[in-house]
């Protein structure tokens, strides 16, 4: 796979997710199934702290819809509260702040710490945050 069709690839499902909103993605075990295989560049079945990031941007890149690099609390599906904290004083969320956030980190996500992300994990983390 050329860099410029994994681009691709994840674009387009960075756009279905941007439709959805991200943690509504709880009820659609499907969609979330696609959208781990496509992070998984290396179809290693585990996605590791690269290949999460770079996820990652791309979704929040989809969610800015207008395009000025900050996200609105009209284009994420999250309580005003997880809204805040994410925002902090400006409340607008920075693709620093999205990328780099707490909610949805690497980390967070990996709960047993072995540097990858399985797919239990990420169900278990998304379940967590949807409503
Ligand atoms: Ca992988
Ligand atoms: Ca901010
Ligand atoms: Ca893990």
């Amino acid at each position: 796979m050329t860099c410029t069709t994994m681009a691709a690839v994840l674009l387009s499902i960075g756009i279905s997710l941007a439709v959805s909103g991200f943690p509504a993605l709880a009820n659609d075990a499907v969609r979330l199934k696609r959208f781990f295989s496509v992070v998984d560049l290396d179809e290693s079945q585990e996605i590791s702290e690269w290949e999460y990031r770079s996820g990652k941007s791309v979704v929040f890149l989809t969610l800015d819809l207008i395009g000025n690099m900050t996200l609105e609390p009209n284009e994420m599906r999250m309580s005003p509260e997880g809204f805040k904290l994410l925002a902090g004083e400006d409340r607008v969320v920075d693709g620093e702040e999205f990328i780099g956030s707490e909610i949805g980190s690497f980390g967070a996500v990996d709960k047993n710490k072995n540097g990858e992300i399985d797919y239990p994990e990420l169900s278990e983390y998304i379940a967590k945050y949807a409503d």
